[in-house]
């Protein structure tokens, strides 16, 4: 399966922030506070929930009276690798068993991944703690199948390990990824500076907002939420939606209203506490259900007031991540047509990683979520964004015989001071409908509209391209959005400029 990029450079990118101050708030959650080159700030929350409940509080509750909502047949794992993992684990449990039947492929139970992990049987590390297996979470050596050495052989030390992890110390090439969601979380990873049983999940410190996948993903900073996307997507699903939010007690924007409505559609939350991640699944009012990553018992309810603290931790913030099935995308945009269909499919790229042929010499996608490039919505196309880079963004049209437009909105941003070294060109099959050279002189400084007359090719099928290359210095970027074919252009002047220049033009991926 793909080791991602995120993985292989995260040692090596020079990171974009100064690391301002290190807070143990407690042994369980640890901050670190991040400064930015633009003066803005994000937090590194380390959540190292503890392995075992740590009360003897009766949080359980019998039966289930007066609950409004509730995801049923919910998972219920023990704590192993990591309560974040855990977490992740039960939510793709969840969607394993609930339309996502690819999150986990494996030997036992037909396919279909347990309600509980007790099947597996435990396992014990060299401090002689037992753990339950648990292969979504963490695979190893002949656990489900798993062959040669898994997560717990190349990470796994003893709870709290800082120490570098066994494949560093042994000198051995470490397992592929593509069945256990911790990996992808990075949970107790010495590579990535968490310590075992850790994973670490970034926010924003001062703003209420969502901060999107999209973003870290800009600065670069793997972290448990894009660790969770990942394995969805290696598991062959897109996503919709990505993002870590702070809670609304805690100075955020995510609300109850909010986790309701994602109940309420089916998505279960995973939600960090002042050092604890654990899973919402249901509600009654203003009290939640979760699974706390204490029980294998699927029939054991527990309870925290939304906002709240549970076991003495307060609740922080939300990660979330909503995967979507591909075929019930074009099922849900497609079927209901009522109109014409749009000659573009997917042109304000609100849909994702869909509809559109993405290459790029990196391997990066080139639809990107951030609602901060976007024009409009969350979603538009980013080529460049790095040294040698080609990046093609295509997809096949046919045009209506007579007048069509194709209009789009782009916006340059390049490091470049001389305009012959990056560019970029817009093509209808063979033909170059626009290019250009990126380069600073050029920057827009926010988007520009663009109005292309398509009647020479009237009738016609052809692939729309988009392409950017850059050479191997000095980042040329050209951001897209909302891109149309009408018989109507909605201007009927040529290019409108917006003015105000704004850096995030310049960033790189
Ligand atoms: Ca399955
Ligand atoms: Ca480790
Ligand atoms: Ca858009
Ligand atoms: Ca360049």
């Amino acid at each position: 399966m793909t080791i991602y990029p995120d993985r292989a450079t995260a040692q090596e990118d020079a990171p974009n922030y100064v690391i301002q101050g290190r807070e143990e708030v407690n042994p369980y959650y640890t901050i670190e506070h991040l400064v930015f080159h633009d003066g803005s700030a994000m937090d590194r929350n380390i959540i190292n929930g503890p392995s075992k409940r740590p009360g003897n509080s009766e949080s359980s509750l019998s039966g289930e009276q007066g609950v409004d909502a509730i995801l049923s047949n919910f998972p219920s794992f023990s704590w192993v690798f990591g309560c974040s993992a855990v977490s992740g684990a039960m939510i793709t449990t969840y969607y394993d068993r609930n339309g996502f039947p690819n999150m986990y492929s494996g030997p036992t139970n037909g396919g279909v991944f347990p309600l509980t992990d007790t099947g597996f049987g435990t396992w014990r590390d060299s401090t002689n703690e037992a753990y339950p297996n648990n292969p979504l979470v963490a695979s190893k050596s002949g656990l489900d199948g798993h062959s040669g050495r898994g997560s717990i052989e190349d990470y796994w030390v003893s709870v709290d390990s800082s120490a570098p992890d066994p494949y560093i110390t042994g000198g051995w090439t470490q397992h592929l990824w593509g069945n256990s969601i911790g990996d992808y979380m990075k949970t107790s990873q010495s590579a990535f500076g968490n310590v075992d049983g850790s994973t670490a999940f970034y926010t924003w410190t001062n703003s209420p907002e969502k901060l999107t996948c999209a973003k870290m993903s800009v600065e670069n900073l793997p972290d448990g939420t894009l660790g969770i996307r990942d394995f969805f997507q290696a598991r062959g699903y897109l996503v919709s939606e990505c993002y870590n939010q702070k809670t609304d007690n805690n100075n955020g924007g995510f609300s109850l209203v909010d986790f309701k409505r994602y109940i309420d559609s089916g998505h279960p939350v995973l939600i960090n506490l002042e050092g604890h991640s654990i899973v919402g699944y249901g509600y009654s009012g203003s009290t939640i259900y979760i699974r706390d990553t204490w029980s294998s018992n699927v029939n054991e309810t527990f309870t925290m007031p939304w906002g709240g603290s549970y076991e003495g931790m307060q609740m922080q913030s939300v990660s979330v991540v909503v995967p979507v099935d591909h075929s019930q995308l074009h099922q849900k945009v497609y079927l209901p047509i009522i109109f014409t269909p749009p000659i573009i499919k997917n042109g304000n790229f609100e849909q994702g990683n869909t509809a559109w042929s993405e290459s790029s010499t990196h391997g990066w996608y080139l639809i990107y979520q951030d609602s901060e490039l976007a024009r409009d919505g969350e979603w538009l196309a980013w080529l460049g964004g790095g040294d040698n880079e080609r990046s093609v963004l295509s997809q096949v049209v046919t045009l209506p015989s007579g007048t069509n437009y194709l209009e789009f909105y782009y916006a340059i941003g390049s490091m470049e001071q001389g305009c012959q070294y990056d560019s970029y060109e817009v093509q209808f099959g063979n033909n170059t409908l626009l290019s250009g050279w990126l380069c600073a002189p050029n920057n827009t400084n926010g988007y520009v509209y663009k109005r292309i007359n398509l009647s020479a090719y009237s009738g016609t099928t052809q692939a729309l391209k988009f392409i950017v290359e850059n050479d191997a210095s000095d980042n040329s970027n050209l951001f897209l959005d909302d891109v149309n074919i009408t018989r109507q252009a909605s201007k009927a002047i040529d290019e409108t400029k917006t003015a105000s220049f704004d850096s995030i033009f310049l960033l790189e991926k």
